[in-house]
């Protein structure tokens, strides 16, 4: 009896370590334009977020904050880099500015941040 217990807590073991291993896939952004509480000029701006692996460009979206507070939908590019996510943000008028991003990893989990800047002045 007592060694049928040992057997079934080793696989518990077993089953929450390959748990532990998947979600160390999750995406994380190692570089950005625009890079946070940066300062761009006004006009087109050329977004990119480069990730730590690869991601489902076709399910991932991009939008901007604009200053009057509404939020402006960006067409994500087809890139043959899979852990790129690009866009182009044109029109873009001084203030703040917010992108928000939402990309779909290659282990099916979501993740979601928000990259504040600015446009113009000094
Ligand atoms: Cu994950």
């Amino acid at each position: 009896m007592w060694r049928r217990l040992a057997v079934g807590a080793l696989l518990a073991l077993g089953g929450f370590g390959a748990a532990v291993g998947s979600a160390q896939a999750h995406a994380i952004i190692l570089e950005s334009r625009p890079t946070l509480n940066g300062a761009f000029e006004a006009g087109t701006l050329d977004i990119f977020l480069r990730f730590n692996s690869r991601i489902d460009q076709a399910r991932s979206r991009l939008s901007l904050v604009l200053p009057d507070g509404r939020t402006q939908p960006l067409t994500v590019g087809e890139n043959a880099d899979p852990a790129l996510v690009t866009a182009r943000a044109t029109g873009l008028a001084a203030g703040p500015h917010t992108l928000r991003w939402q990309v779909l990893a290659v282990d099916g989990h979501l993740t979601r941040g928000e990259i504040p800047f600015k446009v113009g002045g000094k």
